[in-house]
């Protein structure tokens, strides 16, 4: 039985309407093109995207607007790891949507604490932050980290240093691409933010050597490197991390926006080994797709350096977002998104491994957070197998020239990603 994401309903004039327009989508110009031009036209060229134009999500699919259906193996980054349009997620947002959607910090909310009291007893932290994107949640664990460091740890006034790992992603504001170490995020928009130290990914040597300098407040990494191409460190690497940061009173700041929420197979990345970040970020699915929510995690002692009207936002907490927030995690909790992650990641990994190595060189990944690496050839290239696995009813997105990332909706069933598996496969081989 084909499972289409949640509880398939289409009225009946939608049903002729999408007929129609898959009638159209046979002719070679098509509203696809319309779409693209229009955001080419009015808006900033900041983005590439793969030339597709989407209308509508249910589930693991999507569907562009010329009707044709496609899996969704990027999951708007690991944001609607719930599906698309989760219907519990959903029917909380509508509910709230007809109570009381924002009141600023101006006020309390009986949506805020409820947040904050499901989300801290979940991950076991004293208290939480709420901001909306994730560049504010790495901006905020900033700012929180130098507080913590002048007022508890007794680093002098100025002088506190954040350490970032190589090829970290943590977003597009100034603070956070100060601490890139991609030219492409950070090049021409200098002058950088003082006070980080940039230091090799996965090397416990380099990280003693940085934590042991007594202005070091913090060191924000990322469990597994999602934009440097789904990079997994040693075995072992973020226990040292704990302990070299405990050793050396650093905060151990770990950015799980992306690795977070299921997407690993297990709630946390971190969980993997164990590990108790001394705060944690989370953003993208904690909202299940619907709008911008992100949570900053952490004990009283770090938490608390920040007092009344010294960090904030109009939006962060805002009582929507508290409720489709709630409804996120109990749709992760409740389904065993990260059980079905493990599984199906296995099989996933086991499948690509059979390609061959001409093909694909590297497949590598936890969960269902995974990537393949491909022999960068002239017209074999990771863009060109993304074009080809959109014909063939795939979406999925390159990073650099020979890296493709798939993280389908961890809703997806054994059916399902069989099918993409042989979708994948046929396309590469293909080619
Ligand atoms: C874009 C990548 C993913 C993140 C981690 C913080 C943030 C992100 C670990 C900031 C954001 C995004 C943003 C998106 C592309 C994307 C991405 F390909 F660049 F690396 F997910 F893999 N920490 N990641 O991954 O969160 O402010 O965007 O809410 O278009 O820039 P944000």
């Amino acid at each position: 039985m084909i499972r289409f994401g949640h509880g398939f309903r289409i009225s009946r004039a939608n049903a002729f309407a999408r007929r129609l327009s898959s009638f159209s989508a046979a002719q070679p110009s098509s509203n696809t093109q319309a779409v693209i031009e229009r955001e080419l036209r009015y808006g900033g060229h900041n983005y590439k995207p793969l030339p597709v134009a989407l209308s509508r999500g249910e589930g693991v699919f999507v569907w562009d607007v010329d009707g044709r259906r496609y899996f969704d193996f990027l999951s708007a980054y690991s944001a609607v790891n719930q599906g698309h349009r989760h219907p519990a997620i959903v029917a909380a947002f509508l509910k709230q949507v007809d109570q009381l959607t924002l009141c600023s910090r101006a006020f309390h909310s009986d949506a805020l604490g409820e947040f904050e009291e499901f989300v801290t007893k979940l991950f076991g932290y004293d208290k939480l932050i709420p901001m909306n994107t994730g560049s504010e949640g790495v901006e905020t664990a900033m700012k929180l980290a130098r507080r913590w460091a002048y007022d508890v740890k007794g680093v002098p006034e100025d002088c506190a240093q954040l350490i970032f790992p190589h090829d970290n992603f943590a977003g597009r504001t100034l603070g956070v691409i100060s601490a890139s170490t991609d030219p492409d995020s950070f090049g021409g928009y200098g002058p950088n933010l003082p006070g980080i130290v940039k230091i090799p990914y996965d090397n416990l040597e380099e990280l003693e050597a940085a934590a042991s300098n007594p202005y070091a407040a913090a060191f924000i990494v990322e469990p597994i490197q999602g934009e440097a191409g789904v990079i997994i460190p040693s075995d072992g690497y973020l226990r040292g991390v704990q302990e070299i940061c405990k050793k050396h009173k650093v905060l151990f700041i770990a950015d799980e926006i992306q690795t977070g929420l299921g997407r690993t197979g297990r709630r946390l990345a971190c969980d993997h080994e164990s590990v108790r970040p001394d705060i944690l970020l989370l953003s993208k699915a904690l909202s299940g797709g619907l709008l911008p929510l992100c949570a900053i995690l952490a004990d009283d002692e770090i938490i608390l350096c920040v007092k009344p009207g010294q960090h904030g936002s109009t939006y962060g907490g805002n009582p929507l977002a508290c409720k489709v927030g709630i409804a996120a995690l109990k749709v992760l909790e409740t389904e065993k998104l990260a059980d079905n992650a493990d599984r199906l990641g296995t099989i996933f990994r086991k499948e690509l491994e059979m390609i061959s190595k001409e093909k694909v060189t590297t497949v590598r990944g936890k969960g269902l957070l995974n990537a393949v690496v491909i022999p960068n050839r002239a017209e074999y290239n990771a863009w060109n197998v993304c074009l080809k696995l959109r014909d063939n009813g795939l979406l999925a997105k390159p990073t650099h020239n020979d890296i493709i990332r798939f993280t389908p909706p961890l809703i997806i069933t054994e059916e399902q990603l069989r099918e993409c598996i042989d979708i994948i496969k046929k396309t590469i081989t293909a080619m």
